[in-house]
């Protein structure tokens, strides 16, 4: 346990300190690598490293959509029936974002306008690995269904048998995704960033992954003829602000229901009680046994840390300073907190509130900005797959309002052109006014 208020500036940046992300030469040159061959061979080389990581018998890239189906059949009717509920869920709330257009005259006759449209075309990240995520299907493929995207490609790497989890195809085909490709690591990256025969280039990348996918992820979006991204990734974090009321077992379930994503999850926990932090770690000890992923959930959980606060502000103040990607505040009267807490992806607020319901199925979006970018970064929305554009329309009036300031500022930032487009114009107005 970690008192907070006998630790130095010093000491208090390190225990707030995530761990190096692997940022080495050797990663940054292998990614680079497979990024020229994809851009260079195509098909090709997706194929063969996805024949060498993934699936030795691949024979196409493409999922066929009854091939889809076929696998998405095989999903039980209750799994179904939560996938639709969440589903649901998540498409109310991110329906509830569409932006409204603006209209305004800013002058007499000078109108302006901000509108949104989808992206064209998005790629959709879902990776396969220990536990595969159909969750993250529907955080990408919902949004993206909202914001009417013309292209929506999704990549996955396959098992060693062709195929996808039948729940990543059932999730898939609600979101109504029909580009379907087996491939995943930088290759996919690359393949959606800089297009292939199969694999037509995309706009924008979504979606988490490895350190492969991620570091990918950054070097497309570097290059103009790459792809935009979502946000930069980390490793998954929660912080637990929890006082002396809070059920031990809640916390502690809370703390593994995030070590269990990676041994390089974060966990945190502050109170400004010392007997509610003594028994979630005897809480953590015992569910850590009865987990199936107690390995990695153990090896996460001797990262964990345990903070004790003077006060409930002061933990507030903690919670800030790491800015963490998931904020569950089992707190009396949590609500009234809200407005001190800073910096945070998404906020849990009471002890009904896991962060089990937002990865899942309460609605919002599980894509959330980790590693402190919550202080700049925002979680993932429907406003990500769209963008937004201006239009104007001055009338003979607006011109005539507006052009002398025009000049002026022209004149000051001694740009002829842009002068005397205005001036034309004036004199123009003038002439007719005249006849
Ligand atoms: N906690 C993860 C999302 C997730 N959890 C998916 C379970 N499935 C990152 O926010
Ligand atoms: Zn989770």
């Amino acid at each position: 346990m970690i008192n907070w208020s006998t630790l130095s500036d010093a000491e208090k940046t390190e225990v707030l300190s995530r761990p190096a992300m692997a940022d080495s030469e050797s990663l940054r040159n292998t990614v680079a690598g497979i990024l020229a061959d994809v851009t260079a061979r195509g098909d090709d080389a997706v194929l063969e490293y996805t024949r060498k990581f993934d699936c030795p018998s691949l024979e196409a890239l493409q999922l066929s959509t009854a091939a889809r189906d076929t696998l998405a059949a095989q999903v039980t009717a209750e799994v179904q029936d939560a996938i639709k509920t969440a589903f649901n869920n998540v498409k109310q709330f991110h329906e509830a974002q569409y932006p409204e257009d603006i209209r305004l005259t800013t002058t007499p006759g000078v109108v302006c306008e901000q509108r949104f449209t989808g992206l064209e075309a998005v790629g959709l990240y879902i990776p396969g690995g220990s536990a595969p995520l159909p969750s993250t299907v529907m955080m990408l493929g919902v949004p993206s269904l909202v914001a009417g995207c013309k292209r929506r490609v999704m990549c996955t790497p396959p098992n060693a048998e062709q195929q996808i989890a039948p729940e990543i195809a059932f999730a898939a085909k609600l979101c109504g995704i029909e580009e379907i490709y087996l491939c995943g690591g930088a290759q996919a990256i690359a393949a959606m960033a800089f297009g292939t025969d199969t694999i037509t280039k995309v706009d924008k990348i979504f979606g988490p992954g490895n350190s492969f996918v991620t570091e990918a992820k950054q070097q497309v979006s570097q290059r103009a003829d790459g792809a935009a991204i979502d946000m930069p990734a980390g490793p998954s974090e929660v912080l637990v602000l929890a006082d002396a009321n809070a059920s031990a077992e809640f916390v502690a379930s809370d703390l593994l229901s995030q070590a269990e994503h990676g041994p390089d999850s974060q966990a945190i926990l502050v109170s400004e009680s010392q007997a509610l932090i003594e028994a979630t770690k005897a809480e953590v000890t015992a569910q850590l046994a009865r987990l199936s992923r107690e390995s990695i959930a153990s090896k996460a959980m001797q990262n964990a840390r345990y903070i004790l606060a003077e006060s409930v502000e002061q933990a507030i103040d903690v919670s800030n300073a790491y800015a963490p990607e998931h904020l569950i505040v089992q707190i009396d009267n949590a609500r009234d907190y809200l407005p001190a807490i800073k910096h945070a992806g998404s906020i849990f607020l009471g002890p009904w509130s896991p962060e089990s319901a937002g990865d899942y199925a309460s609605g919002t979006n599980h894509v959330l900005p980790t590693y402190g970018y919550a202080r700049n970064y925002s979680s993932l929305g429907l406003l990500d797959f769209m963008r937004r554009y201006t239009i104007q329309e001055l009338s003979e009036d607006g011109m005539r309002n507006l052009g002398p300031a025009i000049m002026q500022l022209a004149d000051a930032e001694g740009l002829d052109a842009h002068r005397d487009a205005v001036r034309y114009r004036l004199e123009a107005l003038q002439r007719n006014d005249s006849k």
